[in-house]
């Protein structure tokens, strides 16, 4: 076995983490062979609820489970610190405007991102998931200043699993078959999932474009719906937010940053934007179409990708609602 890892989870009482402690502990997430430490973070009302995951945790005999660190403080939580994984945050009540929950939330990022930069490995690597968790990231960025700028993500990678899930019950096809379909910008209903560079693995190994098998109507408007709003679909019927999904996005996101994409795959991680890809702003979290270098962990935009007026009017909405979430936050952090 490695040496052991230092695994930062926020939200650990929540719903998520239920699932996702024990993706980490089985191994699915950094490898079979990679022994971690978990610091577990949750605010005070609910350590009591945390202390019966931990009780659990311990029952579950995790192999590659060392030790874990339960706590209030993010200081204790980061505290050396290799990844970071941020799934708690304040959720929406009823009553609160969108501007109550920004305000809430850049308060609890500004302390995260301040608390990683002073605590944590200088190496480490962060993934936001608490909603609004684009903007949530920026935040982070901004009071952790003295990490590098590539250390923030926030996860699209849900909406990446929707929309290829999606594409592959459309076509009668395996999901792996589904090749270059991607997320671009928010995590939110503005964002675009884009499958016009979208192509399927036939049985002899040749591609098929999905625009070809299938008709633009339904990929420009019911597809791009039933990603966007499938998060609802899941909390009317279920009652409850994504959870098991969402830790399995989590899961494919660290996996995929951990060890590399697979050749000639393309996933969906929302990074900071520094303005030199698609037109877009400088100084955003954004979801891009990326690689990642296996061996230094390098998260490269595919660039050179042909945008049609309708992608680009669409890149151009998620844009605008991001621009309006860092106005909107950064003048809370300036308060
Ligand atoms: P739960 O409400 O079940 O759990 C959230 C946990 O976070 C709670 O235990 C709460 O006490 C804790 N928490 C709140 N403030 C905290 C703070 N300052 N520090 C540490 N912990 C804190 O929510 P769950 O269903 O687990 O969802 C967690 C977050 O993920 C939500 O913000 C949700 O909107 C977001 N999601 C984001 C997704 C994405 O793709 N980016 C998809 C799934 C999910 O909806």
């Amino acid at each position: 076995l490695k040496p052991f890892i230092r695994v930062a989870v926020t939200g650990a009482a929540g719903q998520i983490c239920y699932s996702l402690l024990a993706n980490i502990c089985k191994g699915e997430m950094f490898g079979a062979d990679q022994p971690v430490v978990l610091h577990l973070l949750d605010i005070t009302p609910a350590l009591g609820a945390l202390r019966g995951v931990t009780l659990e945790l311990e029952d579950c005999s995790f192999p590659l489970l060392v030790d874990f660190v339960v706590t209030d403080k993010p200081a204790e939580a980061f505290a050396d610190v290799d990844v970071a994984i941020l799934v708690g945050a304040m959720p929406r009540r009823e009553g609160m405007v969108r501007a109550d929950l920004l305000k809430a939330n850049a308060g609890i990022f500004k302390a995260q991102g301040a608390a990683l930069a002073a605590h944590a490995k200088p190496s480490v690597r962060v993934l936001v998931v608490g909603n609004p968790a684009n903007t949530n990231a920026l935040i982070a960025l901004t009071t952790g200043s003295s990490l590098p700028k590539s250390a923030f993500t926030a996860l699209t990678f849900l909406d990446h699993n929707r929309l290829k899930a999606q594409v592959a019950c459309k076509l009668g096809v395996a999901v792996a078959d589904v090749r270059n379909t991607f997320i671009w910008g928010n995590h939110s209903k503005t964002q675009y999932p884009d499958v016009s560079h979208g192509t399927v693995t036939n049985a002899d190994g040749s591609l098929s474009r999905v625009m070809d098998l299938a008709e633009s109507a339904w990929a420009r408007d019911e597809l791009v719906t039933t990603v966007q709003t499938r998060g609802a679909a899941v909390i009317k019927a279920r009652k409850l937010s994504s959870a098991m999904s969402a830790a399995k996005a989590i899961t494919d996101h660290m996996r995929t940053w951990w060890f590399g994409t697979e050749p000639d795959d393309i996933v969906s991680m929302a990074i900071y934007s520094d303005g030199t890809h698609y037109g877009v702003a400088e100084g955003i979290i954004f979801s891009f179409p990326v690689t990642i270098d296996a061996a230094t962990g390098d998260i490269n935009v595919v660039d050179g990708l042909d945008i049609d007026a309708f992608s680009q009017s669409m890149l151009d909405k998620t844009q605008a609602e991001l621009i309006d979430e860092r106005e909107a936050a950064l003048a809370f952090l300036a308060e």
